[in-house]
C-alpha cells in the first residue's frame, strides 16, 4: 500500500492527497512534521514534505509523486489523453507553482507563522506577483475548471495553492493580488466534491493540532 507522508495543512501535501482521493486510490497517511530529524532527511533530503513511501522506495517532490501516481494508476485519469491538452494542463501547474506559489511563499513566514519578512523581500514579491497574476489571467480558464470543462490535476494544484496565495497577499499587502480572478467562486464550486471536503476537514483538524503544539 502506498503511504503519503507529511501533514494535512501543507498545500503540497494536499495537492497529492486530493489527486489520490480523486483517483479513488487506497493509501495510508503518516503524520510527519518537518523537524529536520535524521530520520526525515534520510527519506527527504531537504527535509520537505510530502514524500511518498512505495513498495519500491521513497519518492519526493509533489509533481514527481502525482506523475508517478498517474502513470501507475491510470484509472480515473487526471490528465487528458491528448498530448497537447495534457501539456496545457502541465503548463498551468508549472506556472502556478513557479510564478505564483513559490513567489508568494516568501511571504508565508510573516503571513502565517508569526515571523517577519523584510521590506525588500515584500517589495520584490509584490512586483513579481503583480506581473505574474496578470499573465496568469491571460490564459487560465475557470470554465468551470481551471483548465477547461474537465476536472484535472491542475485543479488539485490550483485548489491547494491559489487560496493560500490570495490569503498571504491580503495579509501582507492589505490586498488580495488574485482578487481579479474568480478564485472564491471556483473554490466554492470545488468544495462540493467529496474528496475536497475530506482534504478541507483534515486540513482544519491539522491546523488545530499545529496550534495546540505551538502553545
Ligand atoms: N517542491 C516541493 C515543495 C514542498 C514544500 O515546500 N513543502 C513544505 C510544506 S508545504 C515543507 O516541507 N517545508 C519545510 C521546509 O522547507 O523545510 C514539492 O513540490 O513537494
Amino acid at each position: 500500500m502506498i503511504r503519503l507522508c507529511g501533514f494535512s495543512s501543507s498545500n503540497y501535501y494536499n495537492k497529492v492527497k486530493l489527486a489520490m482521493l480523486e483517483k479513488g486510490l487506497a493509501f495510508d497517511e503518516e503524520l510527519v512534521w518537518t523537524d529536520r530529524s535524521p530520520a526525515l532527511l534520510e527519506k527527504s533530503p531537504l527535509g520537505k514534505i510530502p514524500y511518498l513511501e512505495t513498495a519500491d522506495g521513497v519518492l519526493i517532490e509533489s509533481q514527481v509523486i502525482v506523475d508517478y501516481i498517474e502513470s501507475s494508476f491510470p484509472e480515473h485519469p487526471l490528465f487528458p489523453a491528448d498530448p497537447v491538452a495534457a501539456a496545457k494542463i502541465r503548463e498551468l501547474i508549472t506556472f502556478m507553482e513557479l510564478h505564483l506559489e513559490l513567489v508568494a511563499r516568501e511571504l508565508y513566514p510573516q503571513a502565517f507563522f508569526g515571523g517577519t519578512v523584510s521590506d525588500e523581500v515584500k517589495a520584490r514579491a509584490e512586483k513579481l506577483l503583480r506581473r505574474n497574476t496578470k499573465a496568469f489571467a491571460r490564459f487560465v480558464k475557470f470554465s468551470p475548471y481551471i483548465g477547461g470543462s474537465e476536472f484535472t490535476m491542475a485543479d488539485c494544484v490550483a485548489l491547494a495553492h491559489l487560496p493560500l496565495v490570495g490569503m498571504a497577499t491580503k495579509i501582507i499587502y492589505g490586498e488580495d493580488l488574485l482578487a481579479d480572478l474568480p478564485v472564491k467562486e471556483y473554490t466554492k464550486m470545488l468544495a462540493e466534491r467529496p474528496a475536497v471536503q475530506k482534504v478541507n476537514a483534515d486540513r482544519k483538524a491539522n491546523q488545530e493540532l499545529m496550534m495546540s503544539r505551538s502553545k
